[in-house]
């Protein structure tokens, strides 16, 4: 045993600018693990090139990923935060465990099936066998709790799979992960079209709130936010899109979904769409001013990098030894 404290591990792809999204359903709750469990929070540029990238951007956006993790409220020191491909074990074990997943498994993916209509022109194997390489990032740390927004509980699923058939054919070689899914911010859905998720790969710039919008911009994002003609706020399945923006507002002020009706009782919904803008830019207004700070000193981000990518080797090294021996490579 390396240490006593359980293992948590997760990753955010530096493909595109980070969303509220990704902000209340992942990264905030990240910091909540930093105590009690040894964490390893990771950029995971290895996913990111199953859809082309420009390489300036994929580079930029690579710093900006880490930046925002520690603008986010992640301490370097209490966290391992490292970028994927700086661990060559990822791919390693990626492809070992790639062997040991089914094609129909991976075909059942909902998130392949949805990534492969909207990249027609490039269904490439890597965005195939996404889902072995995100087991191996987990399994690679023997990790024990995976915190991520409900949209990846499928590609969990299969990761605890991987890992059991995995232990039955060799042994207890990995520990079997379970999922840390928030279950009141859990999927943040688009502002123009609030039955499905909000992405930061949306083309339409309205319909995605961005960490690092500017306050006008998310006020004019929210006061666009489709809604209904019911004009209540009201908390309510057929109506997603008032919904959505309470599950916004609960979350940057912390007040119940009762709270939130009766305050708003006999306004209009402009009144509540300023309200959500007005909380949902305050709250974001001191990660945007640290990952600034943090952005004006790349030689320190360089640093936290290596020294994050030095840890999670050590790690990684203990348990692809154990891989190796298990499966009969020669030592
Ligand atoms: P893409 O749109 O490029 O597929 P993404 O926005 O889903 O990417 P990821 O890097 O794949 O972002 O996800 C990082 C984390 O953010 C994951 O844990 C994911 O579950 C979570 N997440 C992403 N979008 C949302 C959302 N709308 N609501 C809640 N959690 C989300
Ligand atoms: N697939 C995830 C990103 C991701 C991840 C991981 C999350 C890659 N590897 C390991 C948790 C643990 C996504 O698309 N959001």
């Amino acid at each position: 045993m390396l240490q006593d404290k359980k293992i948590v591990f997760s990753g955010v792809q530096p493909s595109g600018n980070l969303t509220i999204g990704n902000y209340l359903g992942a990264i905030k709750n990240f910091s909540r693990f930093s105590e009690d469990y040894k964490t390893f929070y990771c950029v995971v540029d290895l996913h990111a090139i199953t859809v082309r990238q420009v390489p300036a951007e994929l580079r930029r956006r690579t710093y900006e990923t880490l930046a925002l993790y520690m603008a986010c409220g992640l301490d370097e020191t209490k966290n391992t935060l490292f970028v994927q491909s700086h661990v060559p074990a990822h791919a390693e074990l990626g492809w070992v465990l790639d062997c040991y997943t089914m094609f129909g498994e991976l075909s059942r993916m909902t998130q392949f099936k949805d990534k492969s209509s909207k990249n027609a022109q490039n269904i490439n194997a890597g965005l195939f066998t996404y889902p072995s390489l995100m087991a191996a990032d987990i399994l690679l740390y023997q990790t024990d709790l995976v915190p991520v927004g409900i949209d990846q509980k499928q590609h969990l699923e299969l990761a605890r799979d991987i890992a059991i058939r995995f232990n039955q054919i060799y042994g207890d070689t990995f520990t079997v992960p379970d999922g840390y899914i928030p279950t009141d911010t859990m999927k943040i859905m688009s502002l123009a079209e609030p039955t499905s998720k909000m992405s930061k790969s949306d083309k339409n710039p309205n319909a995605v709130v961005y960490i690092l919008d500017s306050k006008d911009d998310v006020l004019r994002k929210f006061k666009k936010a489709v809604t209904d003609s019911e004009a209540v706020v009201r908390y309510s399945e057929d109506k997603p899109g008032v919904s959505n923006l309470m599950t916004v507002y609960r979350a940057f002020t912390g007040k119940s979904f009762e709270e939130i009706e009766r305050e708003f009782d006999g306004k209009g919904y402009g009144d509540f769409k300023l309200a959500v803008g007005e909380v949902c830019a305050d709250g974001l207004a001191p990660v945007r001013d640290e990952f600034a700070r943090l952005m004006a000193d790349k030689a320190h981000l360089e640093d936290v990098m290596k020294r994050g990518a030095d840890e999670a080797a050590y790690y990684a090294r203990k348990t692809m030894s154990k891989v190796r021996r298990k499966i009969g490579f020669v030592n």
